[in-house]
């Protein structure tokens, strides 16, 4: 997941938490595959919907990869772990 962290630290208005959510998108995708699946952002974020999930997944092709991640982020669809 080091991409995922470069990317974050890369934001300057999410740097100071960057190396939280780093942590937290280690823990999102569970099996370490890269990609995140509906059941591991729900393990994580139970809020999130099938339906914002498949908002988030731009793709569509049912996983959300690094991208899509940081666009849901930025969209706040995908919480933040600094909102609590
Ligand atoms: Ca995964
Ligand atoms: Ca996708």
């Amino acid at each position: 997941m080091t991409k995922f962290i470069a990317i974050l630290i890369g934001l300057g208005a999410l740097a100071n938490s960057a190396i939280a959510m780093g942590e937290r998108a280690v823990e999102v995708d569970a099996n370490g595959d890269g990609v995140m699946t509906v059941d591991e952002v729900q393990a994580v974020y139970p809020d999130i919907t099938a339906e914002v999930f498949a908002e988030v997944d731009t793709n569509n092709d049912g996983v959300l990869d690094d991208d899509e991640m940081i666009m849901g982020l930025e969209k706040g669809l995908v919480p933040s772990p600094s909102d609590g």
